[in-house]
């Protein structure tokens, strides 16, 4: 087995984890209406839901938090996380946001009009229901071998350029108010975009005059597969590549949650200063004054401290290694997995292993629901709950290619022996493979009805 880099901190305060008995855990599914969100956290061993917000702060971070400036307009905490955002991503403007989807929200009420596409490589899914709730269209448009889960291929995230080109000369320009990407493809495996395919992508847009849009929730890990793995680009410092990423783009959204390694923030950025004082309208109205928005000037400086820690290159090593080794593992003990591993999470394929569940049967809610009924791991579905949909047109179901389990890794949380322990549930569910049954739903939303759906097992 490879060796995989030890973490580079140690621990200085710890959260106690239990462990409830199965009986006790079969009766907390029941309760959840077996959905993994509506789980009392307490009830959960190893919490692999996400690795948004859950990271752990470092003491600079903690220590910075002591020194927000809580004033409401140009706070100091306000100017240190200007200098961090010119500094990595380059925009003329930015404006912070609560988290991701609300710079989302407001990206999308300032842009699209009803009918209008939006195209990328995967949308996640909160942009995915915010194009969707102003009435436009989000079109995935990531090359084919992103469906192939036994493929490797180092950037397994990159948008497939023809499709591109063929779909603006369908749909036409005047109908894209903005394309988008995300980096890393949340939606496909957290796998990596090249800086080549970027740079193409940015191209197409342009000649079109098509505003380009990152979604940057995991730019950082994006920034270090480009580093380990595209040409020309080893010696080139992970800070310098996340800087050639954005000079490419018209603006981007973030989710401050992941590679900024906070528990709240995000925000939109972009270089158009009308739309940033259109952005800045929609926030005052909506979120907060635009030097806080909506957040306290504490949560700033958490952020300021923690992009720069968070683009360190001794701290990504660590990172996608950790997520390296789960996935070796796992391989190593026959369970399907999406390789290559991604940056922040591995995901298992439920749809090989579940081949007897139908796709109308979530094999994927199957695979969490036994994930938390043999080990107490709480993991979510990336398959039909997620991503199933009537097709605007003819009303007729569209399914995902894939059913997926992931297994996020929240940062610096979670040690080789916790992955361990992942690997051996992962194990006993194998061997019980047959006797899982696929779930109905017995309530769900129209949108985002992951979160709040209510199942049934199918007997
Ligand atoms: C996650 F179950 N991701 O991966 P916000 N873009 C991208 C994301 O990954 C993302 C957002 C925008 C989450 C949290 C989450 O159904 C779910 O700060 C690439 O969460 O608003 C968030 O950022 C939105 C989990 C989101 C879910 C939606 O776990």
């Amino acid at each position: 087995m490879a060796l995989y880099p030890p973490e580079p901190f140690r621990i200085k305060m710890v959260e106690p984890i239990q462990l409830i008995n199965p009986e006790e855990r079969e009766l907390a599914l029941v309760e959840a209406g077996f959905n993994p969100f509506k789980l009392k956290a307490q009830d959960v061993f190893i919490d692999l839901l996400t690795d948004s917000g859950t990271g752990a702060m470092s003491h600079f971070q903690w220590a910075a938090l002591m020194q927000g400036d809580e004033s409401y307009a140009g706070a100091r905490s306000y100017q240190r996380l200007a200098q961090v955002m010119q500094e990595i991503f380059g925009f003329k403007f930015f404006v912070p946001t609560h988290q991701g989807r609300a710079a989302e929200n407001i990206l999308s009420s300032l842009m699209i009009k009803p009918g209008q596409y939006v195209p990328s490589n995967m949308h996640f899914d909160t942009t995915d229901a915010n194009i969707r709730a102003r009435g436009g269209r989000p079109t995935n448009l990531v090359i084919n071998a992103a469906e192939d889960p036994t493929l490797h291929l180092p950037f397994k995230g990159n948008m497939d350029i023809q499709k591109l080109r063929n779909f603006i000369n369908q749909v036409g320009a005047d109908n894209i108010p903005l394309g988008m990407i995300t980096i890393t493809n949340n939606a496909g495996g957290g796998q990596p975009v090249s800086m080549e395919n970027l740079r193409q992508v940015a191209e197409t847009y342009r000649n079109h005059g098509i505003p380009f849009f990152i979604d940057a929730c995991r730019f950082a890990e994006n920034a270090y597969f480009i580093k380990m793995r595209e040409p020309g680009y080893a010696d080139k410092s992970t800070l310098e590549i996340a800087q050639e990423i954005f000079s490419l783009a018209d603006g981007a959204t973030m989710s401050a949650k992941k590679d900024a390694i906070v528990n709240i923030g995000g925000f939109l950025a972009m270089n158009d200063e009308t739309l940033f004082q259109k952005a800045s309208n929609e926030l005052i109205l909506r979120e907060g004054f635009p030097t806080y928005g909506g957040l306290a000037g504490r949560d700033l400086d958490a952020i300021a401290v923690g992009l720069r820690e968070g683009i360190s290159e001794e701290y990504l090593a660590y990172r996608v290694g950790q997520t390296a080794y789960l996935a070796e593992r796992l391989l190593e003990n026959d369970i399907p997995i999406l390789e290559p591993a991604g940056g922040h999470a591995v995901y298992l394929d439920a749809g090989r292993l579940y081949p007897h569940i139908p796709q109308s049967e979530f094999p994927g809610q199957a695979l969490a629901i036994e994930l938390y009924r043999v080990g107490a791991i709480r993991a979510i579905e990336i398959g039909s709950v997620m991503f199933a949909h009537p097709n605007p047109d003819t009303g007729e179901m569209e399914f995902p290619k894939l059913e997926l389990v992931r297994l996020a890794l929240p940062r610096r949380v979670y040690t080789q022996s916790h992955l361990d322990y992942v690997v051996e549930t992962l194990i006993q569910i194998k061997q019980q493979r047959e006797k899982a049954r696929g779930y109905r739903f017995t309530y769900a939303p129209e949108l985002l009805r992951h979160f709040s759906a209510n199942f049934e097992p199918i007997q």
